[in-house]
């Protein structure tokens, strides 16, 4: 199954325009917020140096890269802008109820052929009003299941009571202001919770979203609040908002990146010297899509290991903590079944020897049995036997 990265943020922020740069389509956007709960969803492979540097290597027939899905849904309204704050409406929950995790879209521009876009840059401001609203619709999930938990108690209240307890302790937590990923759970209380698909629950990360005359300035800011919690004074609300959506993504030890939304779809549409030629002039190194999508990938926590031979050079995914014969099933799984042995090394070796033969010569090319638990950028070989 897909792992999903869902892209939220208030109206107008520019998620769809993010959506339409990190997957090369052509959504349409909308100068003024449309309310449609439609989402937009497509599948983008996850950039990845190794995969390329190895694909100079082996010289393969093919090279092939993860995967990551990424939805779309149309804005939330903030909580602001009603005169109670309240929840999500049913429709857009659906779509995000079974991400894996939430890219955070921060309005770091003003558009003014845009009614919402149009207002002052608020970043801490917006970001507070979405995890509020994020918050407000898991209580409202939280206290439904509560009260069918009150009900099946009365026929036999024991077996109930962890998750009594805990309801009432993670609804009361969030009316003061926390986040269900705040707080601590025992094994018995992360399954329950689990359940719940809680969107306060889920790994998130922040993408700020900034003015394209602004986004030099303003991504080394975002880069250095996030890293030492410290930002320089600044006139420019860009940068100030850069700024903010750094600290904010520091104290959540989340990840946040920078990125011109509009900007970067719209060089989508021109061949890639032209594409490369505007970048230049802009004096922009590096496109924030590519960024975006892997901190959606890294998010999601997942390890990625590589298989390199002349036919293909390709990136694979596996849960953190899994060990050789699971990474063997992701290829087939007869190679699971009648896994052996895998032959492992690991990227920088590799890269330094040169080819695997000098790895092997210089005993960098491992022999690994079942119970060895795969590592971020190692290239594995497996051994097996065909089973019948
Ligand atoms: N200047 C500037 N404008 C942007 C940027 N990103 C988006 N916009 C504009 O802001 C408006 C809204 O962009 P969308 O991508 O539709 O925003 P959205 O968050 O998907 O909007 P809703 O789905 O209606 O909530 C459009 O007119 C975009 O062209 C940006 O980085 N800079
Ligand atoms: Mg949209």
């Amino acid at each position: 199954m897909a792992l999903t990265v869902g892209i939220i943020g208030l109206p107008q922020s520019g998620k769809t325009s993010l959506f339409n740069a990190i997957t090369k389509s052509n959504a349409p956007v909308a100068g003024y917020s449309t309310g449609s709960a439609q989402a937009n969803i497509a599948m983008v492979n996850v950039p990845d140096d190794r995969v390329d540097r190895l694909t100079d290597m082996f010289q393969p027939k093919k090279k092939t890269y993860t995967t990551v899905e990424f939805v779309d849904v149309a804005g939330l309204r903030s909580a602001e802008d009603s005169a109670k704050p309240e929840g999500l409406n049913a429709e857009f929950i659906g779509h995000i109820r079974n991400a894996n995790a939430l890219a955070i879209v921060v309005r770091c521009f003003v558009n003014p052929s845009s009614a919402q876009a149009s207002q002052p840059i608020r970043a801490a401001g917006d970001i507070a009003d979405l995890l509020l609203t994020l918050a407000l619709t898991d209580i409202d999930t939280l206290t439904h299941r509560l009260e069918r938990t009150v009900k099946s108690a009365k026929a036999g209240a024991d077996k109930y009571q962890t998750e009594l307890d805990l309801l009432r302790r993670v609804i009361q937590e969030l009316e003061n202001g926390a986040l269900a990923s705040d707080l601590s759970y025992t094994a018995a209380e992360k399954a329950i919770i689990d359940d719940l698909f809680l969107l306060t629950m889920k790994p998130r990360f922040y993408v700020a979203n900034i003015a394209e005359d602004a986004l030099y300035a303003a991504s080394s800011v975002l880069q250095q609040a996030m890293e030492t919690g410290v930002a320089p004074q600044t006139n420019s609300p860009e940068t100030q908002a850069a700024a903010e959506i750094g600290l904010r993504a520091r104290t959540e030890k989340a990840s946040a990146v920078a990125a011109s939304a509009r900007l970067e779809a719209e060089l989508n549409e021109l061949s890639p010297e032209d594409a490369a030629e505007y970048l230049e002039a802009l004096n922009l190194p590096q496109l924030g899509a590519g960024r975006v999508i892997q901190a959606g990938y890294r998010s999601l926590q997942l390890v990625t290991f590589l298989t390199a031979g002349e036919d293909e050079v390709r990136a694979w995914t596996v849960r953190e903590d899994s060990r050789a014969p699971v990474a063997a099933g992701k290829i087939h799984s007869d190679i699971e079944k009648g896994f052996i042995r895998a032959e492992v090394v690991a990227f920088d070796d590799l890269i330094s020897c040169g080819s695997l033969a000098a790895a092997r010569e210089k005993g960098l090319l491992r022999l690994e049995g079942k119970e060895y638990i795969i590592k971020d950028g190692d290239i594995a070989h497996f051994r097996f036997n065909v089973t019948r």
